[in-house]
């Protein structure tokens, strides 16, 4: 069984913020930084597409609830919430989750991108091979 199942289960333990019915959400072991909590279902679903349209609506307003408790309790406004769906996108526990990572200042959490150049006729092209 996955570890969050088993969490989920309290087969193991965690350390627990918030539980419904559908969801618990309770604070990540490898902390980017304090107070980064793990928004998951308790079914288990492997990643974002699996969800049914109600569960992931649900999510997103799970971690909305979880962000205000945070505030409230770390005295922190700023948060990112980010899924990681799929082992290319940075996904290792494959039972699908929301990380709510309170951000204290600039520079807590740094994506390292880099933005590409595309042209008029790049992106006309695109368009078209995603809306046709
Ligand atoms: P991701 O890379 O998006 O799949 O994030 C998985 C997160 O889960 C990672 O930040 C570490 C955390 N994690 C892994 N195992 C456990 C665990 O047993 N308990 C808790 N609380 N967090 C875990």
């Amino acid at each position: 069984m996955c570890i969050f199942c088993k969490i989920a289960n309290k087969e193991i333990p965690s350390y627990t913020v918030y539980e419904d019915d559908n969801f618990l959400a309770f604070l990540d072991l490898s902390p980017i930084t304090v107070g980064h909590t793990l928004v998951v279902p308790k079914k288990h679903y492997a990643n974002l597409l699996e969800l049914d349209e109600a569960t992931a609506k649900e999510a997103l307003n799970v971690a909305r609830k979880v962000a205000l408790l945070l505030k409230e309790k770390l005295n922190v406004s700023d948060f990112n919430i980010v899924n990681n769906c799929g082992e290319n996108a940075g996904q290792s526990v494959h039972h699908f989750h929301i990380h709510v990572i309170p951000i204290y200042k600039k520079g807590d959490l740094e994506f390292k991108v880099q933005t590409k150049k595309l042209s008029d006729e790049d992106f006309k092209k695109l368009h078209t091979k995603i809306i046709k």
